[in-house]
């Protein structure tokens, strides 16, 4: 708690205005930050506790500024369990956004195809998630100050927020599917019997971020939406090969599409 303030103070000193809308932005959608008005960048690298950043040729910094009217935060650039972070770690931006005045939170990521009704490049609204990485961010002494020991996860994905992102998207005549996000630790992708596995169990899409980030969200009472791109079909569905090109196209095509309708949700937020 100690360290959650510090880093809080410091970001103050910089940003002088409570962002109400956190957005974690997910592989190749990041460019949705370039969009922030009035941006005010501070470099992961600056912020004291913040975790160190590992990945190449990613900006990872938050953006504060305005979108379609709100202000919001934005980490441009996650970190993930599979780089080696402690999932306490992968979250504690999480707190850090609340700490700042933030009360709604959007996840984004990249995610493989589960659900064989599922194209490649189709957007996913997330409902619900099973947390399958054999492990949780809020093992440990619990943070009172944050939030309760056993903590409700039975609406984890905001109901209003949900229905809200359907109307966007009907509106836009953008196709959103919804499913149930699993969260596999990576960072190799699923065996086929792996896939199988996920799908028994009511799995719609796979991917490797998001599930701890949601769960220490709500254990701070955050209302979240979760949207994942469906950038291929896992491991087993398509007997085809990917071809990387393609996959490369069809995120290129997505990615104006899914900022199209992250903007208006926030809009209408
Ligand atoms: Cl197939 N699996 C996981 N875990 N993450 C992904 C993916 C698959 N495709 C994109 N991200």
């Amino acid at each position: 708690m100690e360290r959650l303030k510090e880093t809080v103070s410091y970001i103050q000193k910089k940003v002088d205005y409570k962002p109400e809308i956190g957005l974690i932005l997910g592989s190749g959608l990041g460019v949705l930050a370039e969009d922030i008005e009035n941006p005010i960048y501070v470099p992961y690298g600056d912020i004291p506790n913040f975790p160190i950043s590992t990945v190449v040729g990613h900006a990872g910094q938050l953006v504060f500024g305005s979108l379609n009217g709100k202000k919001v935060v934005a980490m441009q650039g996650r970190f993930h369990y599979y780089e080696g972070y402690s999932q306490m770690e992968v979250t504690f931006p999480v707190r850090v956004m609340k700490l700042l005045g933030v009360d709604k939170l959007i996840v984004t990521n990249a995610a493989g195809g589960v659900n064989e009704t599922f194209n490649v490049g189709q957007l996913m609204l997330i409902k619900d998630h099973i947390n399958l990485t054999n492990y949780n961010p809020l093992i440990g002494p619990n943070l009172d100050e944050m939030g309760v020991r056993f903590p409700d996860m039975a609406k984890a994905y905001t109901p209003e927020l949900r229905k809200l992102a359907k109307a966007v998207a009907q509106n836009l005549n953008i196709d959103l599917a919804e499913g149930v996000y699993v969260g596999f630790t990576g960072p190799n992708y699923e065996t086929p019997a792996e896939i199988r596995l996920t799908r028994t169990i009511g799995g719609d899409a796979v991917g490797m971020s998001t599930v701890p980030e949601v769960i220490v969200a709500r254990h701070c009472g955050l209302d979240v939406l979760g949207i994942s791109c469906i950038t291929n079909m896992a491991a087993g569905i398509l007997d085809v090969a990917l071809d990387h090109r393609e996959v490369i196209e069809v995120t290129q095509r997505v990615r104006s599409e899914f900022i199209t309708l992250v903007k208006n949700i926030i809009r209408e937020m």
